[in-house]
């Protein structure tokens, strides 16, 4: 070991020397690029980006962001001070293109309570800007800098403590663009992950207040793409049309946490690994660092509903780092040709027989006799069949799975109510003020087992104590 040690450093010190100068070798490159007037920068929130550079020339572009701390909603009913760059999580687009002498003015809202300041990965130069910028409530910083490196960057705030500024959403992408520009395609979307820490635990009420010790610990109650859950789902999804190309600038602001980055159904035709020039292709997940960024293409052959997540999956259905892309068009059977048929598989039986048309239910053995037996049957039934979507106190999942605790959609009507499992629902319900779009298929129990289900719901977690009897399920059925 001890005689390979100096091998290895004069080895990684060649290496460190030689990369230093092909570095400096492209600074002077694009240093040099004369730069002929001025232009204000487009500022876009997100999931929008402003208009591709194209083949422009490179420019003064004059970027004028203002700092805003204001209240906004975490998730349903779960109020947050967001601080922000431009008025929204993540912080406004900037778009640039190599060569462009950006003149940059930090603006600090004199309502604000705190100074802050601005670091760009983009920037070459003491503390990425920070140093320039560090402005206080009611004043105004300019600095100036030139994009000498062609790439997708994150911008964020650099006072201290600078976890909590991160923390609170002071964090969005900066592009710069390549001369001539990247490739057209046809949607381009402004995409960033960030972990919140509230006092309360994930889902609890009311203003909730910044969590320092458990983003210390790096425990997240909420994961989330573009400041909110629910930033991209249901009205608020992203589109795309089949046979479109799309282009998605992802960012992660952390403050802590290692998005990896992937959308179900889809196979990214090409990304570039880290926002950079490395371009890998067929990429299932990639990889975004906290305070890094990627460039993910594909082009959508498919219609349907396509979900981006935080593949560190409860992040995405437990804590919020779900978003859709929702593509409409042809169906393409050759690609995806959708269920083709069911069958029953019984491994030790006679291979794959067809579904009953009739959907025969097993009728429970032996129906409960009392109201207590329906609620300790109802429970078992509960257990195995609504927890996974309804979860164990029938709390829901926002945006995904209704509660039915305390569900008004529940206490209004039973025989609704009874429909809905006997039958299955989808379509736009709203639900305690939440609006849910989605699809519960039918429970394929007994009429016993759905009054006794249903039955121990309407008796747990506030609900209206409404107690369901076997005839009032069949009586349902024969409507
Ligand atoms: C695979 C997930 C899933 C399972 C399992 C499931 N549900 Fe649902 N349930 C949903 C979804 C999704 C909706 C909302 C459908 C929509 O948006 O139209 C829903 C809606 C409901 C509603 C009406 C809305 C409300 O919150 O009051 C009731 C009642 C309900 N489910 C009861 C049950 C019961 C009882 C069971 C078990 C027997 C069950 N569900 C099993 C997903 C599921
Ligand atoms: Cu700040």
């Amino acid at each position: 070991m001890k005689t390979l040690k100096p091998i290895i450093l004069s080895l990684a010190l060649i290496m460190l020397s030689c990369g230093d100068n092909e570095k400096k070798e492209q600074h002077s490159d694009t240093a040099e690029i004369p730069v002929s007037r001025e232009m204000i920068a487009e500022l876009t929130s997100p999931p929008n980006v402003p208009t591709p550079v194209g083949r422009r020339k490179a420019k003064k572009l004059i970027v004028n962001m203002e700092i805003l701390e204001e209240e906004g909603e975490l998730t349903d009913g779960v109020k947050y001070v967001y601080w922000t760059f431009g008025g929204s999580v993540p912080g406004s687009f900037i778009r640039t293109r190599v060569g462009d002498e950006v003149e940059f003015t930090l603006s600090n809202h004199p309502d604000n309570k705190l100074p802050h300041n601005i670091d760009l990965h983009a920037v070459s130069g003491p503390g990425g800007g920070a140093e320039s910028s560090f402005v206080a409530p009611g004043h105004e910083k300019t600095f100036s800098f030139k994009t000498l490196n062609p790439g997708l960057y994150v911008y964020h705030c650099a006072t201290a403590p600078v976890g909590m500024h991160i923390a609170n959403g002071m964090y969005g992408l900066i592009l710069v663009e390549p001369e001539g520009g990247l490739p057209q395609v046809d949607k381009e979307y402004y995409i960033m992950q960030g972990d919140f820490y509230t006092k309360g635990k994930n889902g609890e009420r009311g203003l909730q207040p910044f969590d320092m010790q458990k983003a210390v610990d790096e425990n997240a109650d909420y994961v989330v793409f573009n400041g909110s859950v629910g930033a991209l789902t249901g009205d608020n999804a992203i589109t795309a049309k089949v046979g479109e190309t799309v282009r998605l600038y992802v960012g992660n602001g952390g403050p802590n946490l290692v998005s990896s980055f992937h959308v179900i159904g889809e196979i990214f035709d090409k990304v570039h690994v880290e926002g950079g020039d490395l371009i890998n292709e067929n990429v299932q997940t990639t990889l975004i660092p906290a305070g890094g960024a990627a460039i993910v293409e594909f082009k959508v052959d498919v219609p349907g509903t396509f979900i981006l997540v935080d593949h560190s999956i409860f992040r995405a259905f437990n804590k919020g780092a779900l978003g859709m892309l929702k593509v409409e068009g042809e169906e393409q059977k050759k690609i995806y040709s959708g269920e083709i048929r069911e069958g029953i598989y019984l491994p030790e039986g006679p291979g794959i027989q067809n579904m009953p048309t009739t959907n025969e239910i097993v009728e429970s053995e032996i129906p409960a006799k009392s109201f207590e037996e329906q609620m300790e049957f109802g429970k078992q039934i509960y257990m195995q069949t609504c927890f996974a979507c309804h979860q164990a106190e029938g709390q829901g999942i926002p945006n995904a799975f209704p509660p039915l605790a305390k569900s008004d959609y529940l206490n209004a009507d039973v025989d609704r109510a009874i429909g809905v499992v006997i039958n299955g629902l989808s379509g736009e319900i709203t639900v305690n003020g939440a609006k849910y779009n989605s699809v519960m298929t039918k429970q394929m129990i007994s009429s016993d087992d759905v009054a006794n289900v249903l039955t121990y719901v309407y008796n747990s977690w506030g609900n209206s104590k409404k107690v369901v009897t076997k005839k009032m399920v069949d009586d349902v059925k024969k409507k």
